[in-house]
């Protein structure tokens, strides 16, 4: 564990990092209060400080206010270390954010019993974090495909929509529909279906660039956002795409069966303000044009 000792009586400050080192944690050290609170603003910062409570500067109930009165930052386990004669005071201590106390002088064992139950606690908080981060990512994730879900990839497009008005630079959008799949289905059952729609899904997205995005927009239709992209270069992707899947994507059990994609392409041109129901429109008409013109093509 990365632990932040801030105290200004060097004794204690020595005693503090030997006993610490030797269980084998690392330490970062301080000697007074405001370089502790600057120390504990970083991104990279430690999970527990052992805060002095007398310093020079910023008292250690000073640091640990400020420390719960910031957002956005991990949560910091905060042991208040104080002198005998403080310990009337420890409501106010325990009050002002710290998580436990340490009375001085301390004995070692004392001190590492108290580091054993913070550790729970913090690793309890770590898992929390990673358990909700993971709930996020799922919560914007199709099963299916592993691709943005719907309402992810429309975020992502009126973000983009933005940033492109912004920056202005043009953004290209493809509206991708499988051809005839209610025949496949009908014809080969659902987990022929499946199975050659996770397939068109990955050769979309391993044919992307990094900051390209797709998302399963609705059953079989895929949305696709191309940053800084003008008309010509998403044509010539959607024709890409086109050509690959109606080349690879076969069913399993027939193998003569290819499968085909329509796509309706367009782009936004820099600094044209439009909203992204009406880009999708413009999408979706190029595809039905697709659709029209007898499918396995790529409209602008
Ligand atoms: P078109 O060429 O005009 O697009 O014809 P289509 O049959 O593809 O279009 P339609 O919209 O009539 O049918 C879409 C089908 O996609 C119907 C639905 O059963 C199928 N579908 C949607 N989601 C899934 C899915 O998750 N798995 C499978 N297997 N099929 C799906
Ligand atoms: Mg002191
Ligand atoms: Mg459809
Ligand atoms: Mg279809
Ligand atoms: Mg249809």
């Amino acid at each position: 564990m990365r632990i932040l000792i801030a105290e200004d009586n060097r004794f204690f400050r020595r005693l503090l990092e030997a006993n610490l080192k030797q269980w084998g944690h690392e330490v970062v050290s301080c000697e007074d209060g405001a370089e502790a609170w600057e120390i504990l603003q970083k991104s990279d910062c430690p999970h527990l400080a052992i805060l002095d409570w007398e310093m020079p500067r910023m008292l250690g109930i000073e640091v640990c206010k400020a420390v719960r009165e910031q957002k956005n930052q991990p949560y910091i386990y905060l042991i208040l270390l104080t002198a005998k004669t403080q310990k009337d005071d420890l409501v106010v201590g325990l009050d002002s954010g710290a998580d436990d106390y340490l009375t001085k002088p301390f004995e070692p064992v004392e001190l590492q019993v108290r580091l054993r139950a913070a550790t729970r606690i913090i690793q309890l908080q770590e898992d929390l974090v990673s358990a909700l981060r993971a709930a996020e990512v799922r919560a914007k994730e199709d099963s299916l495909t592993g691709l943005w879900n719907h309402s992810a990839i429309v975020e992502m497009l009126k973000r983009e929509i933005e940033r492109s008005f912004r920056q202005q630079r043009s953004l290209g959008i493809i509206m991708c529909d499988i051809d005839h799949f209610k025949r496949i289905n009908d014809t080969f059952g659902h987990l022929e279906g499946d199975r050659s729609l996770k397939r068109v899904a990955e050769i979309i997205r391993t044919n992307l660039r990094q900051y390209d995005s797709v998302g399963r927009y609705g059953g079989e239709e895929f949305l696709v956002i191309l940053p800084d992209c003008n008309a010509i270069q998403t044509v010539t992707l959607a024709e890409r795409l086109r050509e690959m899947v109606s080349c690879d994507v076969r069913l399993v059990m027939h193998d003569d069966v290819h499968l085909t994609v329509s796509f309706g392409a367009t782009s936004i041109e820099a600094g044209s303000n439009i909203n992204w129901e009406a880009a999708i429109r413009i999408a979706d008409e190029a595809l039905y044009e697709a659709k029209r013109n007898g499918r396995n093509r790529v409209v602008l």
